[in-house]
């Protein structure tokens, strides 16, 4: 930890938008243990894609400091068939919020965009100078496009109006919270619910898209909210920062680990239809490590606790019941 903290946010008032989300969530959690005041507005009170209704919300709460937690997310199939949803939501919420942060004062911005942002084919570990040196990921590109113009709106804001806005990168996330549907979700969640389902139906085989032999970097949502409650107390700067454990895994060894953690044995069919997207993507984190940020939760140990959290918030089925008694008493 450094010796001086840049922005200390004691005493603060702190808008966490998109509070209900994967990476929302567990910054509440981490901020409950700064000593400042967490603002939160749920999706019912509050469309962020709205410029009017930020506008008011900004100028009645007048938060100090913020964190641009809100997204339209999803995984490689949601991303591929939504493009215009991913495109214009992600657009919009973050144009709303950046310039609403702007007009209302707001000291810190912390936004954060994604691994995605880089070039298909981008040396690895991608170091943040790989942006925009070549061509995306076409499953992702539309996301994609959407956080390069966030990030960009951070540095125009820094260099024009003097904002004191940063921009984080975080590799592929899981953890407690994460979206288990399977239309929608990240490749984690997926691989844990259906190896659940597997499990508790008997199935023979269990469906893993496409060939198994990706490479991914995952991080727990945990450590992603303490390496970006760390970047907004110790960085400032135009350069983006990147946010990854360095720990890679193919999909398919992915596969079979979620397999032993929810006691499925059956086989893996490698369902090649679907799209593999980028070959691998492990992030360069060196500067933020350097900085004296590290991760502390390792893979098997992140999934086992994201799986026992499945277990009690939602895979409460029959099989599921069965399941937790017998790894709880077990
Ligand atoms: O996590 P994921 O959906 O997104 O998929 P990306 C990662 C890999 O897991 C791909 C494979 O090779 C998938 O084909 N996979 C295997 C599965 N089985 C499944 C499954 O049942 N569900 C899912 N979803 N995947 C995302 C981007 O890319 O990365 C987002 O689409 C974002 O925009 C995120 O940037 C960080 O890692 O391919």
């Amino acid at each position: 930890m450094p010796e001086t903290t840049l922005y200390p946010l004691s005493g603060r008032r702190v808008w966490v938008a998109g509070h209900r989300g994967l990476v929302g969530s567990a910054l509440v959690r981490r901020l409950a243990r700064e000593d400042c005041e967490i603002l939160t507005a749920g999706r019912d009170s509050l469309d962020l894609r709205s410029p009017d209704q930020v506008d008011l919300w900004m100028k009645n709460v007048r938060p100090e400091a913020v964190f641009v937690a809100a997204a339209k997310v999803g995984g490689i199939h949601a991303n591929d068939t939504q493009p215009a949803t991913f495109l214009y939501d992600n657009l919009m919420i973050e144009a709303n919020v950046i310039e609403a942060a702007r007009r209302y004062g707001v000291e810190k911005l912390v936004f954060l965009g994604s691994s995605c942002i880089y070039p298909r084919l981008a040396p690895q570990p991608i170091p943040a100078s790989a942006l925009l040196t070549g061509a995306l990921e076409p499953t992702n590109e539309w996301y994609a496009i959407a956080k390069i113009a966030g990030l960009k709106l951070c540095q125009a804001y820094r260099r024009q109006h003097g904002c004191d806005f940063i921009s984080l990168m975080p590799t592929n996330l899981y953890g407690p919270g994460d979206n288990f549907d399977l239309q929608q979700s990240h490749v984690v969640p997926a691989l844990i619910a259906k190896a659940h389902q597997a499990r508790a139906t008997g199935a023979a085989s269990l469906s893993v898209w496409g060939s198994g032999t990706p490479l991914r970097e995952f991080l727990h949502v945990d450590d992603a909210a303490d390496g970006i409650v760390f970047a907004m107390q110790h960085y400032s700067g135009e350069a983006i920062l990147n946010l990854g454990s360095g720990e890679e895994v193919s999909i398919g060894d992915l596969a079979r680990m979620i397999c032993t953690i929810t006691g499925y044995s059956g086989q893996l069919a490698f369902d090649v239809t679907k799209p593999d997207g980028t070959p691998r993507k492990v992030v360069d984190s060196s500067e933020l490590r350097a900085m004296g940020w590290q991760p502390a939760i390792g893979l098997e140990a992140g999934l086992r606790q994201t799986y026992r959290w499945y277990l009690d918030h939602i895979g409460l089925t029959k099989g599921a019941d069965a399941i937790r008694r017998q790894r709880a008493y077990g």
